[in-house]
């Protein structure tokens, strides 16, 4: 029965094709500019056609363009996106002409052409053009995209054109099955169940209206925020222009300035909110299953993997742990007492996550808690003619939350009591697109009307944002049940600002070599649109794998911040040793390595935490400047200093490696290359082509079964000098587990090494933060080719105990 129902969805998301076209050019165009006013943080423009556009001056790389179609710009302003509202308005002057009104800050120069209204943003010391609009922005006020809007009833439908450069490339725009660089395609934001995905399925389960385009080296963001369906084309089908546009709401972009993308992507979190750390367990080994029941099963599967010797933190419970699919119960036949399991699984250092879905079973007279209380609390969605919205999903009829409303994400968060108090120690929310078998398309859900801060908006609007606001209300719930722990929250679909809340993972992938090398693009990019946490089913979701693929696919994940192997319920077993002991051996090899990087691992994560820049990076984030880059997404890194290169088809055991300018090391033999071509890496398949970065210095720390089992003691340094004898690194190290490190409570150490005469001097300085990780050894490595004559350690911190080998 669930087999035929999954098949029937492969095959509807198959068919399911977009292809109207969509002509932008036959919108009409906001009016010439008549007058402006200024404020102290703002320049609001008034149209011939009683338009009116609005520039906030946010930050001097951070300009803010809003605009409203024949109608002054509304008083309301909310988004669930926005983590930051009040921003201390920088210098900035403002400049007119006959022609032209120029707002200039520190960074930024806006040139405002008046008649025809166009805006192009430009380096504020060089002037040189960065984006241009090619026409003015437009909308639909006579319903001309009557067939190409999905909700009639939404629009009008608004889009914003720019001039496409000759060389222009563009990145990010969140979860799409699409390849790094954007250029030449274009896509469709409306949050899909796509199981089975393949490249070029669009939509996929997540909208994140955000990109960066890259031009000569120089970069610029664009956050659309809209979250109506949505879309963006990359001069797909014209040489003149990149658009964006939405079947509704306002024009509202946000214009960041690199030039560097680091610096976009750490506005965008300032912007749209900084990804809090999860607990360091969240970085272990994880293990899944469709389903894994009863509970002794789950306990098989803990003691294979510790009877194995393979690192395991993590096991997830899936729909079948419910009683008949209701949310926030146990199958007490199955689960007869999930407390004692996860005390017991707790000892043995593994945690349990379990599935939360949005739909609630429609049980009426059952006596069942959460539709009875959802009921009676009235926060139930409802279609505009008042009838309860009743969708059907896995408990069959069901119904759905209206988590636009505060209180009923309050009430959302405390029923997760029952997983709290039962040990259960994540929350992982799927089919939160909303996903309805009912129609898969959202059709069937149009005049579904949301709460919205009173506005009492439909689907149209708050489709995209349904799993943002589920996600938060998990968030919030949790923090509140267990104030001294950080929640740990995995979600499938999501709206920009996802990342305060939630981690995420690609959904339904295939068992496939090419579901595997979209690893890399969609994590890649997913890391370029404010979310760090990425990863995927390891060994792929749908269909049968072998042994080869397995270990390929562990060789692409074991080091992306979410490593979990997790099969489809028709799927052939895919723990580590289901193809047999051979690749066993080689998943183990890359679980322990895993383990071993985690100071260094988690040292990445909390960089990203604080500045946007992801963990799993295309080289493009390190290598801006070069161009052979910029369409590589074969490989990647992991922070600054790790590339791999991963293994990407059957029966390959060599692959063309590029090593960007600069000095390298192979991991394995330590064997130094000079950088700025492409090199041939042997790739048996026990080995995955992994360089180090000269200049850098690796933490690592001893082998684990799981995190926590023991003290990270020794931690070895890892010193990979460059062609200058020099390497700089920083440990960040915290309790791993409380909130505490919001108010200081961690240890970042700084670490430098240079060459000296005859000898290496490594220095430690004084540790920044209040955490006290307690006494541990360090250990230095040196991994020059020959070995040093002195090494000389200046402990300035003077709290380690350091040998050097
Ligand atoms: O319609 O809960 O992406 O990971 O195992 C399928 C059952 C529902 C989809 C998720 C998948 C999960 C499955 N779910």
């Amino acid at each position: 029965m669930i087999n035929t129902i999954y098949k029937i969805l492969l095959v509807m998301f198959v068919t399911a094709a977009s292809c109207v076209a969509q002509d932008i050019t036959t919108l009409e165009q906001i009016g010439a500019v008549v007058r402006f006013e200024r404020t102290e943080k703002a320049v609001t423009l008034h149209c011939r056609d009683n338009s009116q556009v609005q520039l906030t001056i946010l930050a001097p790389d951070l300009i803010r363009v809003r605009a409203s179609f024949g109608k002054p710009i509304p008083q309301s302003d909310h988004s669930w996106a926005i983590a930051k509202q009040n921003w201390e308005t920088p210098r900035w002057g403002l400049n007119e002409t006959s022609d032209l009104i120029t707002i200039t800050t520190d960074e930024l120069e806006v040139a405002i052409n008046r008649s025809p209204l166009l805006i192009e943003f430009r380096d504020a010391r060089t002037h040189q053009v960065l984006n241009s609009d090619e026409r003015p922005m437009s909308y639909d006020p006579k319903g001309n995209f009557a067939g190409i809007m999905f909700d009639p009833k939404a629009g009008p439908f608004v889009a914003a054109a720019k001039k496409l450069g000759f060389d222009e490339h563009f990145y990010g725009l969140g979860e799409k099955a699409s390849r790094l660089d954007k250029r030449r395609s274009s896509f469709i934001n409306w949050n899909s169940d796509t199981p089975g995905y393949i490249e070029g399925k669009d939509p996929i389960y997540q909208t994140i209206p955000f990109y960066i385009g890259l031009q000569r080296g120089i970069a610029y963001g664009i956050f659309f925020d809209n979250s109506y369906r949505s879309y963006f084309n990359f001069g797909q089908s014209s040489q003149q222009r990149a658009w964006f546009g939405a079947e509704g709401g306002e024009m509202n972009y946000y214009f960041f300035y690199g030039p560097s993308i680091k610096k976009i992507l750490g506005r965008y979190a300032d912007l749209t909110g900084h990804m809090p750390l999860p607990p360091l367990w969240a970085l272990g080994n994880q293990q899944s299953r469709w389903s894994y029941y009863p509970d002794t099963m789950v306990e098989a599967v803990v003691n294979e993997y510790r009877k194995r010797d393979l690192p395991l933190d993590v096991v997830h419970l899936d729909i079948d742990s419910m009683n008949g699919h209701r949310v926030f119960t146990f199958d007490r036949t199955r689960f007869p007492d999930p407390k004692s399991l996860s005390d017991k699984l707790r000892r043995q250092g593994v945690k349990l996550i379990t599935i939360v879905d949005p739909g609630i079973k429609h049980a009426s007279g059952e006596g069942y808690h959460a539709f009875d209380q959802g009921l009676e609390k009235n926060f139930l969605q409802r279609r505009r003619n008042g009838d309860l919205f009743v969708p059907k999903v896995w408990p069959g009829e069901s119904v759905f939350v209206d988590y636009t409303i505060p209180e009923a994400r309050r009430w959302w968060g405390d029923l997760h009591r029952v997983y709290t108090d039962n040990g259960i120690a994540g929350i992982w929310n799927d089919m939160n697109e909303p996903s309805d078998f009912v129609d898969q398309t959202g059709k069937n859900q149009l005049d579904v009307v949301s709460y919205d801060e009173g506005e009492k908006t439909t689907h149209a609007k708050n489709r995209n944002t349904f799993a943002l606001l589920m996600s938060r209300a998990t968030y919030e719930g949790l923090e509140r049940l267990q104030p001294d722990r950080r929640p740990y929250v995995i979600t499938r679909a999501a709206y920009a600002g996802i990342q305060r809340y939630a981690t995420m993972w690609t959904g339904d992938t295939n068992s496939t070599w090419e579901a595997l090398s979209l690893n890399i693009p969609m994590f890649t990019s997913i890391g370029l649109s404010g979310e760090p946490f990425v990863g995927s089913d390891v060994g792929g979701f749908i269909g049968r794998g072998n042994g080869e693929l397995l270990v390929r696919s562990y060789q692409v994940s074991f080091l992306a911040p979410f490593c979990r192997n997790h099969k489809v319920i028709d799927g052939y077993d895919q723990e580590p040793w289901r193809f047999g002991k051979y690749y066993e051996d080689i998943i183990r090899k890359y679980l322990k390595l895993r383990y071993a990087l985690l100071p260094f691992l988690y040292t990445t994560l909390e960089n990203a935490h604080r500045t946007g820049v992801p963990v799993f990076r295309p080289l493009l984030l390190n290598y801006q400047d070069d161009p052979n880059t910029y369409n590589l997404d074969d490989q990647f890194m992991i922070g600054d200093d790790i590339l791999v290169a991963p293994i990407l088809k059957p029966d390959v055991t060599r692959r063309l490696v590029y090593l960007p300018a600069g000095t390298w090391y192979d991991y394995w033999t330590n064997k130094r290359y000079t950088g700025g071509t492409m090199i041939s890496g042997e790739a048996p398949l026990d080995v995955v082509p992994m360089f180090v970065r000269g200049g850098s210095i690796i933490p690592s720390g001893p082998s684990l079964n799981y995190i926590g089992e023991k003290p990270v003691d020794p931690i070895t340094f890892n010193i990979y000098p460059d062609d200058k004898g020099a390497a700089a690194a920083s440990l960040y190290e915290d309790d791993g587990v409380s909130p505490a490190y919001k108010t200081g409570a961690f240890r970042r150490t700084a670490f430098r090494a240079t060459r000296g005469g005859r000898g290496f001097v490594v220095s430690i300085a004084a540790a920044e933060g209040s955490y006290n990780p307690g006494p541990r050894k360090f250990s230095v490595v040196l991994k020059t080719e020959k070995k040093p004559k002195v090494v000389t350690v200046v402990d300035t911190g003077r709290s380690q105990q350091v040998d050097i080998r």
